[in-house]
């Protein structure tokens, strides 16, 4: 039985700040993670990403992964701060080599470059004029936008705009939990996501202005529901819970990014929508209305302490895609273990392939119900940098020893391959 089309892209995926070091390297400006990273007791163990995955150096390494995995996409982010490294329109050419190199390589390796021009590394010196919260951080990413676009036209023709702006600004303009780490009152957090969506809606006139071939989207996180059981009734109560609910990361959710966008006239409208799913909360029909089945005692977790729930991947995409009808990739989607390299010299993580052996499962089930998903970005290519986690947290499909760069594919990498290489059939 064949679960997925023939065409449809298998990917991973990664970020500037989290995988490439080299922070000083070749005229790049300072980010806002930087800053924070630096800052005592934001980050468990002091952890920064001076130094991260060592990518800056080590993408063709990163390539040769990618390619021995058969993917047909890989999903990078370019840090802002390396093409403008003081904010404005002082363009850095030497912020682009790397890139070119890595972009170059991919093409060479027959891999889709698919990237994201914002994965919250704010160039500081734009922090420091209010970051989000200033309009002009909006104008100043549209032409960085154009800057970009320019440069890579031709080359790099699918893009994200933004990378989780519910998550950035929920935790870094909210709780303080991510930098910029401000805890702003609910209306000035809104005004930062005013200008997320104009700055977005800049960025994306200014990619199809550049090439009308472009294909633009942007990666959207928030709260899943899915339902209970296959009742109409508890599939209905989901539905109405996922987009009623005001979920996560400081109150913002898929639907406060995605129903304004996606009106017809709204020049902001993506191409397609990036899910980035991880879990998801059951919902059933209740006396009183929808209500959230408590998560059970004792059920898997993750080494983040995630809930394990396939079924996200499934009812995720089906609710978005019934309420929007763009075309939707899964731009994120992974777990996080405590892996390490056994005696045998390899790293064994049966959890990882289990993960996502059953979300895949539940993706070939939104797929089989007419699901217009194209692709599958795993997150992530390699272990990095989780953010206010330090490198605590391992996600990626390859090993990476901190201390000397090596990488290591897992038994996962291998077992994704499989995957990719019979379009699903093997799962
Ligand atoms: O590592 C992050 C990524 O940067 C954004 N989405 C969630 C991932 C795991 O927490």
């Amino acid at each position: 039985m064949e679960y997925f089309p023939k065409d449809f892209l298998w990917g991973a995926a990664s970020a500037s700040y989290q995988t490439e070091g080299g922070v000083k390297e070749d005229g790049r400006g300072e980010s806002v993670w930087d800053t924070f990273s630096h800052t005592p007791c934001k980050v468990r163990n002091s952890d920064t990403g001076d130094v991260a995955a060592d990518s800056y150096h080590r993408w063709r390494e990163d390539v040769a992964l990618v390619k021995d995995m058969g993917l047909g996409a890989y999903r990078f982010s370019i840090a802002w701060p390396r093409i403008a490294p003081n904010g404005g329109t002082d363009w850095n050419p030497a912020g682009f080599a790397m890139y070119d190199g890595l972009v170059d390589a991919l093409l060479e390796a027959g891999v889709q470059p698919w990237a994201t021009l914002y994965h919250w590394d704010l160039p500081q010196a734009l922090q420091n004029k209010g970051g989000w919260q200033n309009e002009d951080t909006a104008r100043a990413f549209g032409a960085y936008a154009r800057e970009v676009a320019e440069h890579f036209k031709g080359r790099v023709t699918h893009w994200f705009t933004i990378n989780e702006p519910q998550c950035f600004i929920g935790m870094g303009y909210g709780s303080g939990e991510h930098a910029p780490g401000l805890r702003l009152r609910p209306e000035d957090q809104l005004l930062c996501w005013k200008n997320m969506l104009l700055g977005h809606t800049l960025a994306i006139q200014a990619l199809r202005g550049i090439d009308p071939s472009n294909v633009v989207g942007l990666a959207s996180c928030g709260g899943v529901c899915y339902p209970a059981s296959e009742r109409a009734e508890d599939i209905e109560a989901a539905r109405k819970r996922m987009f009623a609910r005001p979920e996560g990361f400081g109150g913002f959710s898929h639907h406060d990014l995605l129903d304004p966008l996606c009106l017809e006239d709204n020049p902001g409208k993506p191409d397609f929508i990036g899910l980035n799913i991880y879990n998801g909360i059951a919902v059933r029909a209740g006396e009183n209305g929808p209500e959230d089945v408590p998560y059970p005692m004792g059920g898997p977790r993750t080494a983040f302490g995630w809930p394990v729930t396939p079924e996200a991947l499934e009812w995720g995409p089906r609710f978005v895609w019934e309420r929007y009808h763009l075309p939707l990739y899964i731009s994120e989607n992974g777990l996080s273990c405590r892996d390490w390299v056994a005696l045998d010299g390899k790293v064994h993580d049966p959890g990882r392939i289990d993960f996502l052996h059953r979300y895949l499962l539940a993706l070939s089930r939104a797929v089989d119900a007419g699901v217009d998903v194209h692709g599958y970005f795993q997150w992530a290519l390699i272990d990095n940098f989780e953010w206010a986690e330090g490198y605590d947290q391992r996600f990626g499909l390859v090993y990476v020893d901190y201390a000397t760069g090596r990488r290591i594919p897992k038994d996962s990498a291998e077992w994704y391959a499989g995957v990719v290489k019979s379009s699903g059939g093997a799962l």
